[in-house]
């Protein structure tokens, strides 16, 4: 059975990694309506993964005997003054979720829940991936600055992203150990 602090701060989770998802798509409607449907198809991408991860934690939840509790979404942002300024947005958002990960590590700690360890690591090094991915992406953009060309040739590049196998409600899908 998980703790009520792991499950609670966990459920909290999937309400982060849904807002991920839902900033995610508003940037896909916003690259699109720039014509940037590169870069649109690299944010559907990312996004698919960010439901793999809610449902992560809310499939771990209830292999555990817990309840999921879905939460409000906070607001978001619906438009970016430069694909770079919606590409650091994505960047600094990774960041905060990983300041939520350590944080649950640490509250599954705390009450010695080993169980979620496996769960969390996985998280661990997704994040990393995460970062890197936003991070490199927003330092190309900085780099090509207003050339439209710059701009175009990183769209088609984008495009080339490859969807997560399967559907992101099919457990046999995501659920495979990485
Ligand atoms: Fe779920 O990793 Fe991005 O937000």
């Amino acid at each position: 059975m998980i703790e009520k602090k792991v499950r609670d701060a966990m459920n909290e989770q999937i309400k982060h990694e849904l807002e991920s998802f839902y900033i995610y798509m508003s940037m896909v409607a916003y690259f699109h309506s720039q014509n940037l449907d590169g870069m649109a198809h690299w944010m559907r991408c990312q996004a698919h993964e960010e439901m793999i991860h809610a449902m992560k934690f809310f499939d771990h939840i209830i292999d555990r005997g817990g309840k999921v509790t879905l939460q409000d979404l906070k607001q978001i942002k619906t438009t970016w003054k430069t694909p770079l300024e919606a590409m650091q947005d994505a960047y600094e958002h990774e960041k905060f979720i990983t300041a939520k990960i350590n944080n649950l590590i640490k509250i599954s700690r705390e009450v010695n829940d080993y169980t979620s360890e496996p769960l969390l690591s996985w998280f661990l090094n997704e994040q990393i991936e995460e970062e890197k991915n936003t991070e490199k992406v927003s330092r190309e953009l900085a780099m090509v600055g207003s050339s439209k060309e710059g701009i175009l040739m990183l769209d088609r590049e984008l495009a080339t992203r490859v969807f997560p196998a399967g559907s992101p409600l099919n457990p046999l899908a995501y659920n495979v150990v990485a």
